[in-house]
Parts: C-alpha cells; structure tokens; sequence
C-alpha cells in the first residue's frame, strides 16, 4: 500500500504526482454524520473517537442483530501498520480502555516500520550520500510515538484534566482549535504547522500517508524545533529532516467545501473517462451551521457489517 521509494532529492525518489495515487476514481463506501460539537464535550474540549465494524448476524426470525466486532481503527494505518499479525485479531476485537492491559504499548514504543525502511534503504542511503549511518529508524523506545497516538499531545490534543494522560488508541480532537477554512489548511497538519489538522482530529485533505511517515519513520517530532517536547532529540533520529512522502499528494481543495466533505461518487459507467460527471445539478445539503459548531464524522463503511461509532469525552 506504501510506495517505498520515499526519499526526495534521492536518485529514483518518487515526484509528487497525482499518477502515484492508487485510489484515484476509486470509490469508498462512506457513512457520514454531522454532529453539534457540544454534544460530544464533557469537562474540557478533547474528545476521542474509534469506530468499530461488527458482523451482521440473524435470528431465528430472519432479523438482523450486530454480531462480534471484528475491525476497529481510530488513528489512520494503526490497525495495517503498527499492531502486529499475531495480535491483530486482538486488537479488532478490543476497545481503546483495554490498549494498556493487551500490552500493545511495545509496537508503539518499539514500532517495525523504521526497521524495514531501514532494511529496504539503508545501504543505498549510505552508498548514495557517503554517509555511515547505522540505521534509518530513530532511537527507541520512541516516546515521541506514545504521546501522539496513545496519549495525545500536551497542549494540543492532550486531555488537560487528566494526569497522568489516558493511554489508548483513539483519535483525539480539541474542539477548541479553531478549525482552518480549506483555503489556509495545511496537508502536513501538526508536523506543518497546522494545529487544526491531523492528529489532532483528521481532515479529507490531511495527507495522513506523508505526516505518518515523517512521524514514524523520520522521526521529525524529535528535530530541534520541538525542543524536546517529545521525549526525544535530533541525535536520536538520524533522518530526522528527510521529508518522507508517497508522492500522492492531497490537500482540502481536493474536497468539498461543506458537508459531508468528501466527493460525490464516481458513476460505474464511464469511470475513468472525461466528463463523466453529471452534467445536470442536484439539490446537495446545505452548508448548514459553520464550524466549529458541527463535527463531520466519516467512515469506510463495508456492506454486510454494522457500524458503531464510539466516542470518549475525557
Ligand atoms: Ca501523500
């Protein structure tokens, strides 16, 4: 899924292109809600979300009832990329409040996806750049990587009522971040300087495959710029500046400017053909009331499976 020719300026980097985007006029099942923000909020403005895929079961009488839960993410690739297989069963079955007592903090702390681009790249780095690095992968146990996907960041997306942090893999959002019009969002989000965007929360524009990335595997929330917020320093991640990315890039003005946010679907005939949109305008839901004041909340939706969706008001 992660195209591993990441390093620009690098002989054989990826450019960024729309081409590299394997989705393009593709479809995802969407379910979409919109949501008064103070209905989500108890005592401070972070709030955590997961949502969780359930088996459609019937009865005797032919009805249908939610069955076992067998797929659940918060944070965007936790699920594909960090938990591993022999846990992943686990995990999908689980909810957030268990995180800590499954003892998933190690794939966090001790994460495999540094360890395999620097297997892939390692060398070639080296050989490349005349440099000697022994690895790629920043110091662990990464401590940079607990505070944004267990914890949540202080000051930020950090529940500020609750010491010591709440550890669990939910989406945190600070509902009062003043959210950005799509014209001033930032796709790299925290890491570029954008506290209204991913993690702290997750817009359709948020290139959530690049921030990872650089988070994870570059390790930029250890550069000096953070001043050792996280737990870590530059000397600890040795690619710390390298703008790791999948060269598909996105931004908010890929997306809608009102609810649900995301595009209309592609039609099945003619996809991937010119002017295969309709050309006669339909009746689409108002913009209703502005943010922040609303919460837009979508997922993939599987045919076949219930949805729930879970909320956490710290
Ligand atoms: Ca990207």
């Amino acid at each position: 899924m992660i195209n591993f020719i990441p390093i620009p300026g690098f002989p054989g980097a990826i450019a960024q292109s729309s081409n590299n985007n394997a989705l393009a006029n593709k479809n995802v099942g969407t379910f979409a809600l919109e949501v008064p923000s103070n209905c989500l909020t108890a005592t401070n403005q972070v709030i955590g979300t997961w949502t969780g895929i359930r088996q459609l079961k019937h009865d005797a009488n032919g009805d249908h009832f939610a069955g076992a839960q067998v797929s659940r993410l918060g944070n965007p690739l936790i699920n594909e990329i960090v938990i591993g297989l022999r846990d992943k069963y686990v995990f999908n079955a689980g909810v957030p409040s268990q995180d800590v007592g499954n003892n998933f903090g190690p794939y966090v702390l001790y994460p495999t996806l540094p360890a395999i681009v620097t297997s892939l790249f390692l060398t070639a780095v080296n050989s490349v750049l005349g440099t000697t690095l022994t690895t790629l992968a920043p110091t662990t146990p990464r401590s940079d990587l607990a505070i944004t996907f267990l914890s949540g960041i202080p000051g930020i997306n950090q529940s500020p009522v609750q010491t010591p942090a709440v550890l669990g893999e939910v989406l945190r959002l600070n509902i009062s971040i003043a959210p950005k019009a799509m014209s001033a969002q930032l796709p790299l989000g925290v890491v570029g300087g954008d506290t209204a965007g991913f993690p702290n929360g997750r817009r359709p524009g948020d290139d959530v495959i690049d921030i990872a990335l650089q988070v994870v595997v570059s390790g930029i929330l250890c550069s000096p710029q953070y001043n050792g917020a996280f737990g870590c320093n530059s000397t600890q991640a040795p690619i710390y500046n390298v703008a790791l990315t999948d060269g598909a890039p996105v931004s908010a003005a890929d997306f809608q400017n009102k609810f649900p946010y995301l595009n209309y679907p592609y039609p099945g005939y003619g996809n991937g053909t010119a002017n295969y949109f309709p050309t006669t305008t339909t009746t689409s839901p108002s913009a209703g009331p502005s943010f922040p004041s609303l919460i837009a909340i979508s997922i993939a939706l599987l045919a076949g499976f219930f949805i729930s969706f879970a909320f956490l008001a710290f």
